[in-house]
């Protein structure tokens, strides 16, 4: 069954075939489904990804996240929540609340703009690409949107919940200071495969996707499921995934992969 080109490499059916008649007899990997930052701001709020990027769309991701909770029999679900205080350090409108550090090639707070890096005195110092206002705790724009389906029993994960640091992953804070309660939640479960969706592709589902690569997850990013902001970072983000040994696949695939 496998290709005679003598170069190595494992076509697509190759690989299916020996997945599914060899490994899954072995092993039953325990799945979760990670659905990152699925709420109003990201969508039509005001760090809406259609405003942001490369012609996108964020709430396309809903009907296809929707889909695959009532077809696929994951064993654990996660949604992760951005959830910020309203004097959070990314918001550019709370720029007059903190110094810059002397290596912050921006020092004037009247100059500074959305989508800017800054580096903030801190402490902690830390450099800080600055967004609008979004998600602010309990406000409509952190809610879910509103036809999202969140199974029964799924683990829900707060994040950039510090004033003073960045969270873009579902995993740990930018510093890498504190983790959130996920990776034990999917160790105490032994998860193996981790799939991965949501918004944006390039800054929370490629942060989230990394660290768990970092951890030792096989992982699995679902690409029709993700949008983001830029199409250049989307596709390295992608193409690093793939590099340190994860899958980007479409929704249609997840199925076979998770049975
Ligand atoms: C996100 C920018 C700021 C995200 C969160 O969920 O991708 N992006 N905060
Ligand atoms: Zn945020």
């Amino acid at each position: 069954i496998f290709n005679q080109s003598g170069d190595g490499s494992m076509s697509k059916a190759e690989f299916a075939y020996c997945w599914n008649n060899w490994v899954k007899k072995i092993v039953r990997p325990v799945s979760a489904f990670i659905v990152v930052d699925v709420q109003n701001d990201f969508i039509s709020g005001s760090l809406s990804i259609s405003k942001c990027s490369a012609g996108h769309n964020g709430e396309e991701v809903v009907p296809a996240i929707n889909k695959l909770v009532e077809t696929v029999p994951f064993n654990v679900y996660a949604y992760s929540l951005d959830w910020h205080p309203a004097d959070h350090l990314s918001f550019v409108d709370n720029v007059h609340l903190r110094k810059f550090h002397a290596s912050s090639k921006i020092q004037d707070p009247s100059r500074v703009k959305e989508m800017d890096t800054v580096v903030f005195e801190g402490p902690p110092m830390t450099e800080q690409r600055l967004w609008p206002r979004h998600c602010v705790q309990n406000s409509w724009g952190a809610e879910f949107h509103k036809d999202l389906k969140v199974p029964k029993g799924s683990i829900f994960v707060y994040k950039g919940l510090d004033s003073f640091v960045e969270s873009y992953s579902t995993f740990y804070d930018n510093l890498k200071q504190h983790e959130t309660k996920l990776k034990s939640e999917l160790f105490k479960r032994e998860v193996m495969d981790v799939y991965v969706c949501g918004l944006a592709t390039d800054v929370c589902v490629a942060s989230t996707a990394f660290h768990a690569q970092e951890l030792g997850f096989r992982t699995i990013l679902i690409d029709d499921c993700s949008r983001g902001i830029d199409m250049e970072a989307i596709n390295e983000a992608k193409a690093q995934i793939i590099e340190d040994h994860g899958l980007v696949v479409n929704s249609s695939e997840v199925k076979a992969l998770v049975q």
